[in-house]
Parts: structure tokens; C-alpha cells; sequence
């Protein structure tokens, strides 16, 4: 689409990375191929020397994965996307392209567990440091910064609380003692959050949450701001090798196209059912961002367009009361992964977030009563039900 950059992310997310192609097909063909062949020895030379623009093999770079990525770029109104096979690869790609041995990184508590196993086990094996910490706490962000802090890693809204920090206040702080802020925005897809307007300097998301949306994709993707930043991002992928397949990227790229509405949906659909939990009586706490009670509601209202699908909560009989409820809800299923279509419920502490240690996940606040809701798109009074007749077998 000619300067999609202009449109609104209803508009953006329908066509943007659908370009011209040869046939003129309305939705562009997959390059389900490995390689591209060179017109001829100068040829291949000088796509490799970068000298002429063009496809060479892909797990450098597919045209089905790239239009993707320019999508996803456009909608987080970054420069470029660099899409990965998962979000952990995401994750990955961000950390290693950018820590050294002996650097230091900040990281929010409050994370996808195997985000914290992997700085903590994987990049500590190579001399990265990390201190995890209360990333909505500003004071607590300003003191965890060393002399070799090179990177701030926040999630917002994190996994599984729901807590919530400040993007623009930690992107001041990054700039001012120079270093780089990362935000994974899986939780509100580019729609109802825009880290780079905030001030990040990176933006990852898991793909195979909201931003495709229908559960049957595991992907990742990274957005930068500047070609400098992309070409060292898009090096440390082409190394490391977990880049997105194209036909992947083909099934992401199909679910982008209704993301907008979805997200209104997620958002109407989220609010409801927290507000019925906030008033149940078996209930015991609700964490939801569109409610008054949360924290952080003011930087919510502030940061967020809307306040997504995400819902925490614990009952008054714990965690025995809560394994009532998910072995007897009908409509939600019993499942991990969040932002697809369907509603889903899961356990962290014995599932997402299992890997953690005790300890480390009750600092983070996620306590073992905790129950995590990813609602979908459904009649959302139908849920409600569905939550109320499990919540009576209690
Ligand atoms: N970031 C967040 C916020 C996530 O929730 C997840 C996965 C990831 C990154 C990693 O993405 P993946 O590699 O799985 O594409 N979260 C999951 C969850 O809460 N349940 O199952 C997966």
C-alpha cells in the first residue's frame, strides 16, 4: 500500500505489506522456497557484497517473511521488523545482538518465565549479568542502573500480574545514562501500544499471541527504529538461524489483517469479565488494567489505547478453589498461550511460569493461587456464564 504509514492501524492492519506482484493477486503469493537464483556470477557477487538489493537465501531474508515484516513495522510505527520462529527467538535475537561478555541488563520481574530463565541460566553462562526488578517502581529502575548496564528489558503489562510500567518515564532514564530500553508489547499488540512513540528504542512481540490470533502459529518478531539497529538485529538472526518460515509468515501476516478488530473485541469482552470477577464473591483479588483498583490504572489510561484481553485473579480458597474452577469451566479451555481467538484459562505457577523458581515468582507477585485468563472474541455473556456456573461447583 503507497504511504500506509498515514492510515490508522484498522486500515494499516489490512494492507500494510501487501505491495504489487506480478499477477496482481489481491493477497500475495508465498515464496514457499529455500533459495533464489543469481542472473549470474556478478550477480550473486554483488547481492552479497550488498551492493544491489535482492533475495538470496531464506533464512537471510523470503519476500512472504519481509512483507510481514514491513507490516508489522508500519503498525508499531518503527523503521524495520525482523521476524523470528517464536517470541523466545525474538527475545534471543535481541540479547544477542546486543550484549557483550561482562554487560549488564535490567529486567522486569514480571516476565514470561523462560524470559527470566534465559538471561539467568543461558546468558549468564556467557558473563551477562541481569538484576530483576520491579520495573514499575521508576525509583527502582534508576538505582538498578551499573556503569555496564547496556539494556532495560521491560514487559508491560507483564505476564501473568498484569503490572504495569511506565514506558516513557524508563525511556528517559535509558536515554539519560545511554542505554537501550526493550519492550515487549505481546500483551497489547501494536494496536492498543506503541513503545517506539514512547521512547523505546526496541519493540518485540510473541507473533503467536494477539498478532496472530488464531493459535496455530509459534513466531516471533523484533521492531527497530534505525537501519544501524536493524542490520545489527537482522545479523544476529541470520547467525543464530530462528528466523520465520514463509508459510509462517503467511498465516501471520492473514491474522494481522483483522487485528484492530479483534483488539476491540479482546478489550470489550476483558473489561466484562473482570468486572464480574471483581465483584463475584469467591473472588478474592482481580487484576485487570481497565479496572480503577489496578495499581498502575493512571499509566495505564495514559500509555494504552485499551486494556486488552489479560486477566489475573485469585480466589478466596486459593489455589484448591481455583483448580475447581478451571477443571469445570466448558466454553474456556484449559490451555497456555493467550490472544487468540478463544478464551483460554491456565495455572502459572504449576504452568508458564513453572520454570521459575518459588521464590523468584512470589517477589514477582505471582503467587500460587494466581489464575490467568486470556479472554477471546466470543459472545462474552456466554462466558460469563460458563465462569459462573465452575465458580458455583467451588
Ligand atoms: N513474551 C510474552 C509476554 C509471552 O507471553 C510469551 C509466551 C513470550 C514472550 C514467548 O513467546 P513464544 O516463544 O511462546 O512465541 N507466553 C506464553 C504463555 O503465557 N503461555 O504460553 C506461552
Amino acid at each position: 500500500m503507497e504511504n500506509s504509514r498515514d492510515y490508522s492501524d484498522a486500515t494499516k492492519s489490512v494492507h500494510a505489506g501487501v505491495g504489487m506482484n506480478e499477477h496482481l493477486a489481491v493477497v500475495p503469493p508465498i515464496y514457499q522456497t529455500s533459495t533464489f537464483k543469481f542472473h549470474d556470477s556478478d550477480h550473486g557477487a554483488s547481492l552479497f557484497a550488498g551492493k544491489e538489493k535482492g533475495f538470496i537465501y531464506s533464512r537471510m531474508l523470503n519476500p512472504t517473511v519481509l512483507a510481514f515484516e514491513d507490516a508489522v513495522a508500519e503498525l508499531e510505527r518503527g523503521h524495520k521488523g525482523i521476524a523470528c520462529a517464536s517470541g523466545m527467538a525474538a527475545t534471543h535475537t535481541i540479547f544477542t545482538a546486543l550484549l557483550d561478555q561482562g554487560d549488564h541488563v535490567i529486567c522486569s520481574k514480571a516476565v514470561y518465565g523462560p524470559t527470566t530463565t534465559l538471561l539467568s541460566e543461558i546468558f549468564s553462562k556467557f558473563g551477562v549479568e541481569t538484576t530483576f526488578i520491579d520495573t514499575s517502581d521508576i525509583a527502582a529502575v534508576k538505582e538498578a542502573v551499573k556503569p555496564n548496564t547496556k539494556l532495560i528489558y521491560v514487559e508491560t503489562p507483564g505476564n501473568p500480574t498484569l503490572v504495569i510500567s511506565d514506558i516513557a518515564g524508563i525511556a528517559e532514564i535509558a536515554c539519560d545514562v545511554g542505554v537501550k530500553l526493550a519492550v515487549d508489547n505481546t500483551f497489547m499488540s501494536p494496536v492498543l501500544q506503541k513503545p517506539l512513540d514512547l521512547g523505546a528504542d526496541i519493540v518485540m512481540h510473541s507473533l503467536t499471541k494477539f498478532i496472530n490470533g488464531h493459535a496455530d502459529v509459534v513466531g516471533g518478531v523484533v521492531v527497530v527504529k534505525d537501519e544501524r539497529m536493524y542490520q545489527i538485529m537482522r545479523r544476529a538472526l541470520n547467525h543464530t538461524g530462528g528466523m520465520l518460515a514463509p508459510f509462517d509468515a503467511f498465516l501471520v501476516h492473514r491474522g494481522l489483517k483483522t487485528l484492530a478488530i479483534r483488539m476491540k473485541t479482546h478489550c470489550l469482552n476483558g473489561q466484562k469479565i473482570a468486572e464480574f470477577l471483581e465483584a463475584h464473591p469467591k473472588v478474592n483479588w482481580t487484576s485487570y488494567p481497565g479496572l480503577p483498583s489496578h495499581p498502575q490504572y493512571e499509566i495505564a489510561k495514559k500509555q494504552m489505547s485499551g486494556f486488552g484481553g489479560m486477566i489475573a485473579f485469585g480466589l478466596k480458597g486459593g489455589l484448591e478453589s481455583g483448580k475447581i474452577l478451571m477443571d469445570n469451566v466448558h466454553l474456556l479451555q484449559l490451555a497456555v498461550s493467550l490472544g487468540g481467538v478463544e478464551t483460554l484459562i491456565q495455572h502459572p505457577a504449576s504452568m508458564t511460569h513453572a520454570i521459575m523458581k518459588k521464590e523468584a515468582r512470589e517477589s514477582a507477585g505471582i503467587s500460587d493461587g494466581l489464575v490467568r485468563i486470556s479472554v477471546g472474541i466470543e459472545d462474552v455473556d456466554e462466558l460469563i456464564q460458563d465462569l459462573k456456573q465452575a465458580l458455583d461447583m467451588i
